[in-house]
């Protein structure tokens, strides 16, 4: 891979964006990247948790390559609409849980790319937006529907039509940022919360992640019958009968499915 690198630390995998001479700017070939590498680490079992981040100390991404685009007629910006989605649709579904190390700029494209991940760390120097309006476009990777989503439809619609950025603290107060780590102490903040989440019964998390995503597009009465779905699928696991019994023995779980 040119711009995406893979690194498997057991149970965790980090997949990094690398293109830091143009703060890790997303062109097409950096998305079919993140894409294959996310269905890599999906195959593989002994990865639980997937940690995305960018190169460098400045920038998740700084947003879709601006050179790029500015060539680019409506076909290939349809084009670049299904790699972006698809890229998207991965970071939010795979069975692994997903979280955005976000060092940096995160604007645009790599807005949404954290967006669409379960979760978000920040770094003190990270600054979210999406500037797409400023450019005759809209946020066409999920943002519009992820932002609102995520931190309320007033909220993303100010962000969207100002173009405004916003700094960590305020991801953190608007509920964009589930953390905010000095930058030196990032990666071992997401490790730590990767490695917290991977200790758990993971068929089970996957399968809450699979529930909390469904509430997303799904009614209450859909969502809930969903919910009790999954959760008659986990009474006939193998990791419930260990998490109980281990409980009751006063003992740690040694969880096996995924
Ligand atoms: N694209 C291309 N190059 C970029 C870039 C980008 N998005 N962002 C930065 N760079 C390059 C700069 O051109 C510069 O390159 P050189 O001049 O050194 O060759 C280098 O990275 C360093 O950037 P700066 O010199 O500008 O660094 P500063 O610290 O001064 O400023 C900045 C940092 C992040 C504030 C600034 O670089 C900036 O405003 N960048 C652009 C942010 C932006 O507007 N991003 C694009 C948003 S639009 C779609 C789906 C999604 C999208 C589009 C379509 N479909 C479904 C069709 C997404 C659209 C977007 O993301």
């Amino acid at each position: 891979m040119k711009y995406v690198k893979l690194s498997i630390q057991e149970p965790v995998a980090v997949v990094t964006i690398d293109r830091p001479d143009c703060l890790n700017a997303l062109n097409s070939q950096v998305f079919r990247e993140i894409s294959a590498t996310l269905q890599e680490v999906e195959a593989n079992d002994q990865v639980r948790v997937v940690i995305l981040t960018g190169a460098g100390d400045k920038a998740f991404a700084a947003g879709a390559d601006i050179a790029q685009m500015v060539h680019e007629n409506g076909k290939q910006g349809k084009e670049l609409a299904l790699l972006t989605h698809q890229a998207g649709d991965l970071l939010e579904n795979i069975r692994q849980v997903t979280i955005a190390a976000v060092n940096g700029y995160a604007l645009g494209g790599g807005c949404e790319l954290a967006l669409a991940c379960d979760i978000r760390i920040a770094s003190e120097n990270a600054h979210f937006g999406l500037p797409e309006v400023g450019l005759g476009i809209l946020p066409g990777g999920g943002g519009t529907q992820r932002l609102s989503r995520i931190i309320g439809v007033g909220r993303a619609k100010e962000l969207i039509f100002t173009c405004d950025q916003v700094d960590a603290q305020e991801a953190y107060r608007i509920g964009l940022a589930n953390h905010v780590v000095p930058q030196e102490e990032l990666m071992d903040a997401c490790m730590a919360m990767a490695k917290k989440i991977a200790s758990k019964a993971s068929f089970a998390v996957t399968m809450a992640k699979n529930a909390i995503n469904v509430s997303m597009s799904a009614d209450m009465k859909s969502g809930c019958s969903k919910e009790q779905d999954l959760l008659g699928l986990l009474f006939a696991t193998q990791d419930k009968q260990e998490g109980m019994t281990a409980f009751l023995e006063r003992r740690k779980p040694n969880f096996t499915e995924f």
